[in-house]
């Protein structure tokens, strides 16, 4: 691990003059929390010219300069704060099984080509969706160690034409035996036949341990990314600023702190804190980030993310009315949610629950970009007929996708299990006979 870490670095080192990464600065001594990531912004913005001024005269400048590399981002659009949000919808017909025979699958990735990526848990594998429902591995990520909660879990994409092979990176939020990390590898290859290449370290030293590890990420409309990262099993470092367990992330694609414009909250990596175990990321049309949180015996919760909000773990667990915390906007006992992955369609927010075994729909009823959007009444969806699901997303054609998560050691598989299944969605607004599913 070290190894792989070190000579990641240190290739980055030659390539530029770049500002060492949080990871770095968390080995040096002496140096703790905040004062180092505080470190990294001021070194950031010195380095930023110097690369600025290389990047003009230099031909490697494309590999070196974090400002260089990130390709625009496909951003929603986006609505002006307090304009109307989009015209909810809700599943419409029985879902279809798509693919089979997956193993603790956790994440499903749909890349900008149509093609389908699947991360499972347990065996590290990245797998590929044929057109015909079955499964190729695409390879394996070999620094994961399954251990509980943990392993090959968020995957992300970033289309970004310099990287090698001319497509974009595959992002993974991964555990290894003494920490949580991410990683990204360049895609290669077409559809039906991708490979991975080898991975560089984004960041690490996230805490990890046998349950609450988090895992989700994504990359935000600002083209930053985004991690959901757990408390792992250590409460107080929800509340712990200059601790990355029990926080939402925010950095750029190469992991280092966003500076001036983009600059993060506390100027480190953490964007909202007090959080327990989040595992599920996504933006309204509004630009709204909105976060599922599993509870620990009480309340799981559906939180709307402002920048520095404190969302209370472990002092408080749901709706507390407590002034010197963030409500969650809608919360569920942990038997009828237990939420992972989070998908927004036509602001309506769908959350795949684990031990509840159903897709939760939430709409969006009052949006804008400044924390105060408000939701509609929850609408529970295929309760106890898949059992526990894991992720949900966009699928092709007006579909929703979503997988199941009996293999997981907690559910109760059945044959085919774990499965991919696909449900058309339609505006609430239109009678059910008026729409072919
Ligand atoms: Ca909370």
């Amino acid at each position: 691990m070290a190894h792989r870490a070190l000579r990641f670095r240190r290739a980055v080192i030659t390539v530029s003059p770049l500002p060492p990464t949080p990871a770095q600065l968390r080995t040096a001594p002496g140096v703790r929390g905040l004062t180092r990531l505080r470190m990294v912004t001021a070194l950031s913005t010195a380095t930023a010219l110097i690369i600025l001024t290389l990047a003009a005269c230099s031909a490697e400048a494309p590999n070196a300069a974090p400002a260089t590399e990130r390709p625009a981002q496909p951003t929603p659009t986006q609505l002006e704060s307090g304009t109307n949000p989009l015209t909810p919808v809700q599943p419409v017909g029985d879902p279809v099984v798509i693919a089979s025979g997956l193993a603790a699958p956790w994440s499903i990735l749909r890349l900008p080509s149509g093609a389908t990526l699947i991360s499972e848990r347990d065996t590290a594998r990245v797998r590929e969706l044929l057109p015909d429902g079955s499964l190729r591995e695409v390879g394996t990520v070999e620094a994961a160690q399954p251990n509980g909660e943990g392993g090959l879990l968020g995957l992300a994409f970033l289309a970004d034409t310099a990287a090698p092979g001319g497509d974009g990176w595959v992002y993974a939020y991964l555990s290894t035996a003494t920490d949580n990390r991410i990683e990204r590898m360049p895609l290669a290859g077409s559809n039906g036949g991708h490979t991975l290449g080898a991975p560089d370290l984004v960041l690490d030293s996230i805490p990890r341990a046998g349950n609450h590890n988090g895992g989700r990420i994504a990359f935000g409309p600002d083209g930053l990314l985004y991690a959901t990262v757990g408390d792992a099993g250590n409460p107080a470092t929800a509340q712990d600023l200059d601790a990355l367990g029990g926080k939402i992330l925010r950095m750029t694609p190469t992991g280092d702190v966003p500076i001036g414009s983009e600059a993060n909250p506390f100027d480190t990596l953490v964007y909202s804190y007090g959080h327990r175990n989040p595992q599920g990321i996504a933006w309204d049309s509004h630009g709204q980030l909105w976060s599922s949180e599993f509870g620990q015996n009480t309340w799981d919760e559906l939180n709307r993310i402002v920048p520095g909000g404190n969302y209370g773990w472990p002092t408080v667990e749901g709706q507390a009315g407590d002034a010197r915390f963030i409500d969650p906007e809608q919360q569920w006992s942990t038997a009828d949610a237990s939420p992972s992955g989070l998908v927004i369609v036509s602001d309506t927010i769908f959350l795949a629950s684990l031990r509840g075994s159903r897709l939760w729909s939430i709409p969006i009823t009052s949006g804008s970009t400044g924390g105060d959007s408000s939701t509609g009444a929850p609408t529970a969806w295929f309760v106890n007929r898949y059992g526990r699901l894991r992720d949900v997303v966009s699928g092709p054609a007006g579909t929703l996708w979503f997988v199941s998560n009996n293999t997981d050691g907690r559910g109760s598989p059945v044959a085919g299990d774990d499965r991919l299944y696909q449900v058309h969605v339609r505006p609430v607004s239109v009678p059910a006979a008026m729409v072919e599913p």
